[in-house]
């Protein structure tokens, strides 16, 4: 009897001096990140909502996943796997906000989830293809918005506006997010032209993707204080209540350094700002401030850069202006979709759709940061781009 009550406290013993260490040590998170959301969820969390939307995506235009690009069991590989394993215990890695977890890969943290795995797939088997869009963004720079944009640009003889798809669907439901649809889904199935997103670096989009001499980026960027602020707010309504909260403060503090999601932020920018330099007809650099200041010429813009160009008929006709009304934060935020239904990238998360939307506004960053923050950012970003060329847009 005794023994056994000796084995007993001797196990609580070892299970306490395991929890404590775990929580002092960030790889125990990723132990039980591992434990928790390897385990082929089966889409555990993706409610019924998640599923009409990806049934909707197989109905929808040109560079829309079709009824060919089939959700496949699992498109990852026994080498994917191991080398993902091997990778989320051994790479550098901080603290995340919406995981509590963020590893290092190459330069850029990403989450130990299998968006993680999705990243090692795109390098070790995408083919890009020359009639290739990608839409690359670091997260809460506009994607949403250059989604919907961009969609309805490439779209426009396809669908009535009156009846259009982005009416019931969600722009982030309209066209494959690369990073995370290539672990489960046939990327070779989709029809050209295919439109494409990431949030990937561009040093980390596949390398067919960067050498092919004709496939488009589209990328935007927005101002830093700003990104931080969206990202913050929308992180904290994602974080599990399971880990501990963290503060603007220290969260604002790991941005700093460089630690966010699929960050640095400003290594995030710089990255496809040097590649736009080399190549200015590959990759188009738009900025969320210059387009909110005059998104009809942008929008212009981005028809011409993509091969359709909006013909005299057409601008008469005011449909760039239609493109615009439709896309707006204030008629995507009125649709009932946007504020019912999920997106679920990967199995592990859905996010409701109104999540994806907040203010739209620019400059919002001043009600929520302090004038010491601010200037520590300010400072940092002039740091950043001197001698770059490259200013952010006010
Ligand atoms: P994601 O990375 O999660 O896709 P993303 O769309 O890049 O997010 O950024 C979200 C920001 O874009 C939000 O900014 P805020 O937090 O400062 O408000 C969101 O409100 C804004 N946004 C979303 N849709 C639009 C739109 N149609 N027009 C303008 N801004 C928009």
């Amino acid at each position: 009897m005794t023994t056994v009550l000796m084995l007993i406290g001797l196990r609580k013993t070892i299970m306490s001096i395991f929890i404590t260490w775990g929580a002092l040590h960030l790889n125990f998170y990723k132990l039980v990140l591992l434990l928790l959301l390897n385990t082929k969820p089966a889409h555990r969390f993706i409610p019924t909502k998640v599923a009409t939307a990806i049934t909707l995506l197989s109905q929808m235009g040109p560079s829309l996943p079709s009824q060919q690009s089939n959700i496949i069991e699992e498109n990852v590989n026994e080498k994917i796997n191991q080398q993902f394993e091997e990778l989320i215990t051994t790479l550098p890695s901080d603290k995340g906000l919406i995981v509590p977890t963020l590893i290092n890969y190459k330069g850029f943290w990403y989450p130990p989830i299998s968006i993680f795995k999705g990243v090692l797939l795109m390098q070790d088997q995408f083919k890009a293809r020359s009639t290739d869009i990608f839409l690359c963004s670091a997260p809460k720079t506009g994607t949403t918005w250059l989604k919907a944009l961009t969609f309805a640009t490439m779209n426009r003889s396809k669908f009535e506006f009156a009846t259009h798809p982005l009416l019931t669907t969600v722009p982030h439901n309209c066209m494959p997010y690369l990073d995370a649809y290539i672990t489960d889904h046939d990327v070779e199935a989709l029809p050209s032209p295919r439109l494409l997103s990431s949030h990937s670096a561009y040093s980390l989009l596949p390398k067919s993707t960067r050498e092919s001499p004709d496939c488009k980026i589209v990328y935007i960027c927005r101002n830093p204080k700003d990104v931080f602020v969206s990202d913050y707010l929308f992180s904290m309504k994602l974080r599990a209540p399971m880990f501990p909260p963290i503060s603007m403060e220290e969260a604002f503090d790991l941005f700093c350094k460089g630690v966010c999601l699929y960050g640095p932020y400003f290594e995030h920018v710089l990255g496809y700002w040097k590649a736009r330099l080399e190549s200015p007809e590959k990759i188009l650099f738009l900025k969320y401030e210059e387009m909110r200041r005059d998104p009809v010429k942008h929008v212009k813009h981005l028809a011409e850069f993509l091969g359709k160009p909006f013909s005299a008929e057409e601008e008469k006709a005011g449909v760039i202006e239609e493109i615009l009304k439709l896309c707006s934060f204030d008629k995507l935020t009125s649709l009932e979709v946007s504020k019912t239904g999920k997106v679920a990238f990967v199995p592990e998360i859905a996010i409701g759709n109104e999540t994806f939307y907040r203010k739209g506004k620019v400059g919002d960053s001043k009600n929520h940061l302090t004038p010491e923050m601010i200037e520590r950012l300010d400072k940092i970003t002039e740091e950043k781009l001197k001698g770059t060329g490259f200013a952010f847009g006010e």
